[in-house]
């Protein structure tokens, strides 16, 4: 075997049927398969069919598909003419869903509760679209947005839509900097902004970040700042700042905005997404590929029905926020629910608190969601009523298997579908994925690729590797959901997605492909462990911490090691109630020893109050290394950090350890 492959120590063997329903769109793993076959076969016919059935054209397309990824060049629909807001708005207007709730906001408070229909929408999305023209915004202007989970997000990214102006959306847990930089990336003229953030009963400021960055950000004349948290002063530059809801109140807004008519190809928004190194890329992607693929997915991976409540609990500064808030449930002129506050407030029950309020019927969120809940204990889930829920789904991380199992068991009621989608702000929706009525389900797997997706796992020369051999996860053709480029700087697509694995797509992550052909992602190839020169991924050995019964969390990273090279350094939180002792620290590493074998099992184990995460929730576990080498002096870019707190604790830990 070459020292490029990753091998695979993963014992999982769990299976559990898919309920039916004939009204699926899949209905089968047989019918998957027909499906998928085809979709490979005449990948052109298929997409054509899906986008035709699912978008309103103002001008049909001249050319499926024309790509080159060596160039890299890939262009869906071209000669194609459509609207996106259109597609997610006005098109709804005329077809019975007037009066139908398009989003359902829950802020913080219980009682604060709004609805718009998809008229009311339209009628919010056309003012601000106004709003932006009387500023200048003309199609092709980018605009950036710095705003809350509140309603004014989707509206300005609709009204963006509508006028042809792509978006940049930058988290609003971001710092200063962080939002200085993505502003003069994408060179906004135009900026939004709220005054501050709702957050477990506090309001974090938000304007002052703004204030704060645009102290760099030339490029930036006006700023209209949304009042997102009554009571807040926020103080307003005199000549640059307006009121969103002075402006919205004008008289000259009012009365309806066309929507602007934009090519297939052309830009629909930018998103940053942050490598472990080097600055944040804007990853960007385009009107129709874009909008066919997240209402196609949204369509078939949820089973998405007109009657459905569907509650995708990511922020919109993420790409799960784009396609499974916004886009992909409005295009199909579904009802999208949309939750300003956090899981754990006021108490660990707020989700299933609100399922019950809204009688939820597609739920989707993160695993690091599940085990923060997992480890609040069981009490929290039984007292509400989730009968409602049809589909789960889990998106972010590999879901460790034990997190998984508390997903079926406690909110699934040990019958519902989950479906583990794997996908990344680049594929713009879900691509290797199970299908709620098709798909046998094993917990921690992602699945099989979705229709469309030709995806492989293969060694550093591109061959295919065999059954259960870990190596890169690519995607050998288009689909079209695809990212475009990276704003402004073409170079660098090529050099990360296209330059390793040439005429390939390469994701960044490691799996194997198990005898039945489903994916099991092994974690970032960057995070690759080379014990004694076995290449080892995180996941497996994380989730085998976390199936023990004390863990509730746990991440681990290869530190230098005289004899094997690299040995396992393993972050271990613990459940609310269980105490650290060495004792469980011998325990834990016989655990892993015995579940996956003795090459994994960690030299140092340290037990942390909290793990390093994005604002994502995914763990940093970049940051994780440095601290096990011992070199804290420049653990670098941090600014993504959920809780910049926990890395000195992590310091600390690591000192009383060593
Ligand atoms: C949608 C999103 C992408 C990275 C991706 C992978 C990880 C996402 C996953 C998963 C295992 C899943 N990831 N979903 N790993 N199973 N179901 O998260 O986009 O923020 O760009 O992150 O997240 O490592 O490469 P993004």
């Amino acid at each position: 075997m070459t020292d490029e492959k990753i091998e695979s120590l993963s014992k999982e063997s769990r299976l559990f049927l898919p309920p039916t329903n004939p009204t699926a769109a899949v209905g089968s793993q047989e019918e998957y398969e027909r499906i998928y076959r085809r979709s490979i076969d005449d990948m052109e016919g298929f997409w054509a069919e899906r986008a035709d059935e699912l978008l309103s054209w103002e001008k049909k397309w001249d050319n499926v598909l024309e790509w080159d990824f060596d160039v890299p060049e890939i262009k869906w629909f071209s000669g194609g003419k459509l609207n996106v807001a259109y597609n997610c708005l006005d098109r709804h207007l005329e077809n019975g869903r007037r009066n139908k709730a398009a989003l359902i906001w829950q802020g913080e408070q219980d009682q604060d509760v709004k609805v718009y229909t998809y008229q009311m929408l339209h009628d919010e999305v056309c003012r601000f679209a106004n709003v932006l023209k009387k500023k200048g915004i003309k199609k092709g202007d980018r605009v950036s947005i710095y705003l809350p989970m509140i309603p004014e997000l989707a509206v300005a990214m609709l009204a963006c839509a509508r006028i042809g102006a792509p978006h940049s959306i930058v988290f609003a847990g971001f710092s200063a900097n962080a939002l200085r930089d993505r502003i003069n990336d994408c060179g906004s003229k135009v900026h939004i902004t709220g005054t501050a953030v709702n957050r477990a009963g506090r309001q974090i400021p938000l304007k002052p970040n703004t204030d704060e960055a645009l102290k760099e950000c030339p490029g930036v004349e006006q700023v209209v700042v949304v009042d997102s948290a009554p009571g807040y002063q926020a103080d307003m530059v005199e000549g640059r700042d307006v009121w969103w809801h002075e402006e919205m109140a004008e008289d000259d807004v009012h009365g309806g905005c066309p929507c602007e008519s934009m090519e297939s190809e052309d830009p629909l928004f930018i998103l940053y997404t942050s490598g472990s190194t080097g600055k944040p890329k804007g990853v960007f992607h385009t009107q129709a590929g874009y909008l066919t693929y997240t209402a196609h997915t949204c369509q078939w991976v949820f089973d998405l029905k007109d009657d459905d409540v569907h509650w995708c609990t990511a922020d919109i500064g993420w790409v799960t926020g784009h396609s499974y808030i916004v886009y992909g449930p409005l295009a199909l002129g579904a009802t999208s629910l949309m939750f300003e506050g956090v899981p754990t407030y006021p108490n660990p029950d707020r989700y299933w608190q609100i399922c019950q309020k809204f009688k939820v019927n597609i739920f989707y969120t993160a695993p690091t969601v599940i085990r923060a809940l997992m480890r609040e204990g069981d009490q929290w889930t039984q007292n509400h009523d989730l009968s409602n829920l049809r589909v789960l789904g889990t998106v972010g991380e590999p879901i460790n298997p034990e997190a998984w199992m508390w997903y079926y068991k406690q909110i699934g009621n040990s019958k519902l579908p989950i479906v583990d989608t794997w996908w990344q702000t680049e594929t713009g929706g879900h691509v290797i994925s199970g299908l709620p009525y098709a798909t046998p389900m094993k917990p921690g797997a992602a699945s099989t690729p979705l229709p469309g997706i030709d995806a492989a796992i293969i060694d550093k020369d591109g061959k295919e590797v065999g059954p259960d051999e870990g190596g890169f996860l690519v995607i050998r053709k288009p689909w079209p959901g695809m990212l475009r480029g990276v704003w402004g700087n073409q170079e660098r697509f090529k050099a990360t997605y296209f330059a390793g694995f040439p005429g390939t797509y390469e994701s960044g992550d490691g799996a194997r492909r198990d005898e039945d052909g489903y994916f099991w992602i092994m974690g970032r190839v960057d995070d690759v462990i080379n014990v004694s020169g076995h290449r080892l991924g995180t996941a497996e050995i994380e989730s085998a911490l976390v199936a023990h019964p004390a863990v509730s969390e746990a991440a681990v990273v290869g530190m230098p090691h005289e004899v094997k090279g690299q040995s396992i350094y393993a972050y271990v939180t613990l459940k609310g109630d269980e105490d650290e002792s060495d004792e469980l620290r011998k325990e834990l590493v016989t655990h892993v020893r015995k579940e996956i074998g003795p090459l994994a099992a960690p030299e140092i184990m340290q037990f942390a109050p909290g793990l390093p995460k994005t604002r994502s929730g995914k763990i940093m576990r970049r940051i994780l290394r440095k601290i096990a080498e011992g070199d804290t002096s420049n653990l670098g870019d941090t600014s993504t950090l959920a809780d910049p707190g926990v890395v000195q604790d992590l310091i600390e830990g690591n000192a009383d350890l060593t």
